[in-house]
């Protein structure tokens, strides 16, 4: 193993000299990132015996704490200094008069558009909406979902825990997916279920296809005789509609979720060498959801017995559509607030009503 006190003199350096937020940001992916130095490090303590491990461990847990502030302290700073310069570069007189053209309203975020276009896709297929909150349970999150406390598949998450927990004493969570909709609809009524449920779901990531909030639309079906060929079916039908490309290649790639048996995740074809991501053309494969028949854990949670019935569910990752859909390179963009953006990148408003702008006016 590399001496972890080298390691982090050479890395706080290459912090202090970054001058910008996309240094800072490379040098942050680099070395903590999911394949960055440090996690990899860290990955490789489980080959090491348990003396070696608990010392190294230590070191490790210790450099990457010093190299998260100083990256949080520098980027502090960075970011000072680039509002002090825009601050001086982009004055506005705002008591001059309104220009008619400036006065129009704003537009519609690609991710609402998003949102409308998948709901209005599954609203013909004949699916219902649901909703869950944004705050939820450890037992909604994960548990009813097959994933106990000790389960790996909880490090795969990133979760965003709260400090308090609800008046039951349950620790409470972000919501990392969707899927705790899935029991929470289940447990109100009976089968079958045939539904979608959008919304926000939080994880502690962030690179160019990772956000940390972003936003999920699960699908859940439930009934007697529900099987993987109707999975396979709802997703390629979905995809081509969604799309508009009716020779859209898509990939179903085996998986593994707890929530489901057999599990699979969706990659669709595209082109991410240039600065506009193109879909449909290309070699790189862009993962966009996750999906599989539900696993009878997760229906007996629900109190459904699944010697009667069976179903498939999937979750589709929204942002991502709205990224491979309208060709929008980095993720992390949609959320930085900045009317130019939503400018170039939004939609115009149509006075019908949907999803995002009240269903009923
Ligand atoms: C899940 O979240 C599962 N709950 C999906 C599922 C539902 C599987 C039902 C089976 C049955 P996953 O972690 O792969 O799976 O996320 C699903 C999708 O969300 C991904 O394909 C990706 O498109 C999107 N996604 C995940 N993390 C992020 C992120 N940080 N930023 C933006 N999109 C993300």
């Amino acid at each position: 193993m590399i001496d972890s006190e080298i390691l982090e003199k050479e890395i706080l350096n290459a912090v202090n000299s970054a001058s910008d937020q996309d240094s800072l940001e490379k040098i942050r992916i680099a070395e903590l990132g999911k394949k960055g130095r440090i996690s990899l490090l860290m990955k490789e303590l489980s080959n090491l015996s348990n003396e070696e491990k608990k010392e190294k461990g230590s070191k490790l847990n210790n450099l990457k704490n010093i190299i998260t502030n100083s990256i949080s302290e520098k980027k502090e700073k960075i970011e000072n200094i680039e509002l002090n310069k825009r601050l001086l570069k982009e004055k506005v007189d705002v008591t001059l008069p309104v220009k008619a053209q400036q006065a129009k309203t704003g537009k519609i975020h690609p991710v609402s558009q998003v949102m409308d276009e998948i709901t209005e896709i599954f609203g013909s297929l004949g699916y219902q909406i649901e909703e869950g909150p944004d705050i939820e349970t450890e037992h909604y999150n994960f548990n009813a979902l097959n994933i106990p406390e000790s389960h790996p598949a909880r490090q795969m998450h990133d979760t965003f825990y709260l400090p308090d927990t609800n008046d039951k004493g349950e620790k409470l969570v972000l919501r990392t997916h969707t899927s705790p909709v899935q029991v929470r609809t289940m447990e109100k009524g009976e089968p079958p279920f045939k539904f979608i449920s959008p919304g926000r779901t939080y994880r502690c990531d962030s690179d160019q296809t990772h956000t940390p909030m972003f936003h999920q639309i699960e699908g859940l079906v439930v009934d007697k005789d529900t099987h993987l060929g109707h999975l396979k079916w709802t997703l390629e039908t979905f995809f081509k509609s969604f799309f508009e490309i009716n020779t859209i290649e898509i990939k179903l790639r085996p998986s593994y979720f707890p929530f489901t048996e057999p599990s699979l995740e969706v990659d669709v074809l595209c082109d991410r060498s240039g600065s506009v991501l193109k879909v449909g053309h290309g070699s790189d494969w862009l993962e966009v959801a996750g999906a599989g028949m539900v696993h009878p854990e997760v229906l007996k949670s629900a109190n459904i017995d699944s010697n009667k019935f069976q179903g498939f569910a999937f979750g589709l990752g929204v942002d991502r559509l709205a990224q491979l859909k309208y060709g929008i390179p980095d993720l992390r963009t949609f959320f930085n607030g900045d009317v130019r953006w939503l400018n170039h990148y939004g939609f115009s408003f149509l006075d019908i009503p949907t999803l995002s702008r009240g269903l009923r006016k």
